[in-house]
């Protein structure tokens, strides 16, 4: 008795168990829980292509064994055309984070985008000068006393690799001793990087910075000069003796400084960058003349 009784509960455990089976079986699970006898449709189908298509996959996939789909970089033919991963290209993201050089998929991985690379430290040596001033050559004026009649100008170039983008820049001098007749104005790109004087309020402005061209100084006195030491926005260390006397030069930039200068040197010239520097005169033997001079550049580029 009590078997049977075990064995009628047993069963209508399998009755139930089936039962919940086939109430499913006709809407989804139908096709697993049944026999598939007159079904032998592909199991690729993990994700359904789009309806129309529906067709055309299941003659591909008959005829070749084959579920074409769009071709993904993954070291397999996903559209059954015989070539693998073939035509497939990425677009990479370059450190100015914009688009940059494209890159192929082979073997079911795209090619390594291109990653900064540091140079090393180039000195830009600025040789000491000890001619006097072109008076009236090259837009210079004849010599007057105490106004700015004349210039030197020397620009050094910010070496980098061809076909490759500047990503950052640093620029730093510390000179203990330097000495220059009259004035000295540093730039970079012709921004007006760091001055013996205030020269601002006859540059252009540029952004957070100044535009120096001697052009805009020229014939200029020096009766209202401001012989503090002009230094560009971002600055962290600018120091400069006074004309014709012998001091330390220091000049470098904070981390956000640097990326502001090189942002607004490339909105002037995308593709090279100088570092200029100018001593004016106004009338003695002795004037556009400086000691030696030395900058030194750190830069990270990308190649393109
Ligand atoms: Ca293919
Ligand atoms: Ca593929
Ligand atoms: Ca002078």
């Amino acid at each position: 008795m009590r078997l049977g009784v075990l064995l009628l509960v047993l069963c209508t455990g399998c009755q139930e168990y089936g039962i919940s089976g086939d109430k499913e079986g006709p809407t989804v699970v139908g096709s697993d829980t049944a026999e598939p006898d007159t079904t032998p449709t592909p199991v690729d189908t993990g994700t359904p292509p789009p309806t129309t298509t529906t067709t055309t996959t299941t003659t591909t996939t008959t005829d070749t064994g084959c579920l074409a789909r769009e071709e993904v970089c993954d070291g397999l033919d996903n559209d059954c055309d015989g070539e693998i991963d073939e035509d497939l290209w990425k677009t990479c993201i370059n450190c100015l984070n914009a688009p940059g050089r494209e890159v192929q998929c082979i073997d079911g991985v795209y090619e390594a985008c291109p990653e900064p690379q540091s140079l090393p430290p180039q000195e830009l040596v600025f040789p000491e000068t000890t001619d006097e001033c072109l008076w009236g050559m090259d837009g210079n004026l004849a010599p007057v006393g105490a106004f700015y009649q004349a210039r030197n100008e020397q620009y050094l170039p910010i070496e980098y690799p061809e076909n490759s983008i500047l990503c950052s820049l640093e620029l730093e001098s510390e000179v203990r001793s330097v000495r220059f007749d009259d004035y000295l104005i540093l730039t970079f790109n012709g921004l007006y990087l760091m001055g013996s004087t205030q020269l601002d309020a006859a540059l252009p402005p540029f952004g957070a910075f100044y535009l120096y061209s001697w052009g805009d100084i020229v014939g200029s006195s020096h009766s209202k000069i401001d012989e503090t030491v002009f230094c560009a926005a971002g600055a962290a260390l600018c120091e400069l003796p006074r004309s014709e006397a012998e001091g330390a030069l220091r000049l470098s930039f904070t981390p956000s400084g640097n990326q502001l200068l090189l942002d607004a040197a490339k909105a002037l010239s995308k593709s090279s960058y100088s570092v200029g520097l100018v001593i004016t005169g106004d009338n003695d033997v002795s004037d556009c003349q400086h000691s030696g001079l030395v900058l030194e550049a750190r830069v990270t580029y990308e190649e393109t």
